[in-house]
């Protein structure tokens, strides 16, 4: 089990695969590639069943994906975690779940997986300056993961926490954000289906300059919500001060839900731009709650959504 969370394999290297429906002939190229990684129970690990909750939008290629990313951990350029991250070691990954829980304890990687259904989920994220990519994850509910856990009736938020380690990520030299990036979710939002925990993408372990071993996707949301390389979970009873909100209050809110009809203070929000095609393309709406509306929407009735961007 040792090679199973071990992410070595030049990702920036690997031939684009827009072709999503091959995708299982490509992988046994790439598992013959990788020279056993991805036999035995890495296999079942990653290919997830399909899921109901997936776009039929046109998927974005594994270069695209891999290529223009936000972590700043590994530096503020889009093309620094494509760079860097490969420092990042993941093996032997642990996962601290505590807080409001009935058992509290550090989890290796198989065992939190064990027993948790794994989905293909075909997300769009949407980034806070206008951007988006539709992306092949492969994760599981998080419902799954806390039910475990035994989350306590005072709880009312989950706090995420991403490893910080100064030998491997560049980027925390800097005091661009405050370390270790920090996000959180209302119980509900986190327990919500569409809300999940991802592992792999285009049917591989994630990259690592995507969040490796495992990260959060949160499709209605802005993506710095979408906390990457997680160590911990806490639950809590307190709203929590997350990296970006802490940073920028006026612009980065809690719920950061994704609404064209609020701006962010520098720039519209209105439309967005699909990575990978024309610069010169027309700008298309965003949709409000990044199309999920009709999963979430529930969530948030009689709130503010202007007062609580
Ligand atoms: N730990 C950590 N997680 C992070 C970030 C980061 O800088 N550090 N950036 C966020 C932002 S702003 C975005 S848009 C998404 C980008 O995810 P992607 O690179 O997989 O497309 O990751 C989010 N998760
Ligand atoms: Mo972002």
């Amino acid at each position: 089990m040792a090679g199973r969370w071990k992410n070595d394999l030049n990702w920036s290297e690997v031939t684009p695969k827009p072709v999503w429906l091959n995708r299982r002939h490509l992988m046994l190229g790439a598992a013959a590639v990788a020279g056993g990684l991805l036999a035995g129970p890495v296999g079942a690990a990653l290919g997830g069943r399909p899921s109901k909750y997936s776009t039929d939008e046109a998927i974005n290629t594994l270069e695209q994906i891999t290529n223009y990313n936000n972590f700043y951990e590994f530096g503020s350029r889009k093309t620094d975690p494509a760079k860097h991250a490969s420092a990042l070691t993941t093996d032997g990954w642990e996962i601290r779940i505590d807080g409001m829980v009935d058992k509290p304890a550090t989890w290796s990687m198989d065992d939190l997986l064990e027993g948790v259904t794994l989905e293909e989920r075909i997300y769009r994220l949407r980034c806070v300056e206008g951007w988006s990519m539709v992306i092949p994850w492969t994760g599981f509910e998080r419902a799954d993961l806390l039910n475990r856990v035994g989350v306590q009736p005072s709880a009312k938020f989950v706090v995420f926490e991403t490893a910080e380690r100064r030998d491997e990520m560049p980027g925390l030299r800097s005091p661009v954000l405050d370390w270790p990036y920090t996000e959180g979710l209302r119980l509900d939002e986190a327990m919500n289906p569409l809300t999940i925990l991802a592992t792999g993408l285009y049917d591989e372990p994630l990259p690592n300059q995507n969040g490796a071993p495992i990260r959060l996707v949160v499709p209605w949301k802005y993506g710095f919500k979408s906390i990457k390389s997680i160590v911990r979970i806490t639950l809590s009873d307190r709203q929590p001060r997350t990296t970006w909100n802490r940073l920028q209050p006026e612009e980065y809110g809690f719920y950061a839900n994704v609404n064209p009809r609020v701006d962010h203070p520098r720039w519209s929000q209105a439309t967005e731009r699909r990575i990978g095609g024309s610069l010169f393309a027309k700008r298309k709406p965003t949709k409000m709650f990044n199309g999920y509306a009709d999963t979430v929407a529930h969530m948030y009735d009689g709130m503010d959504l202007k007062k609580n961007y």
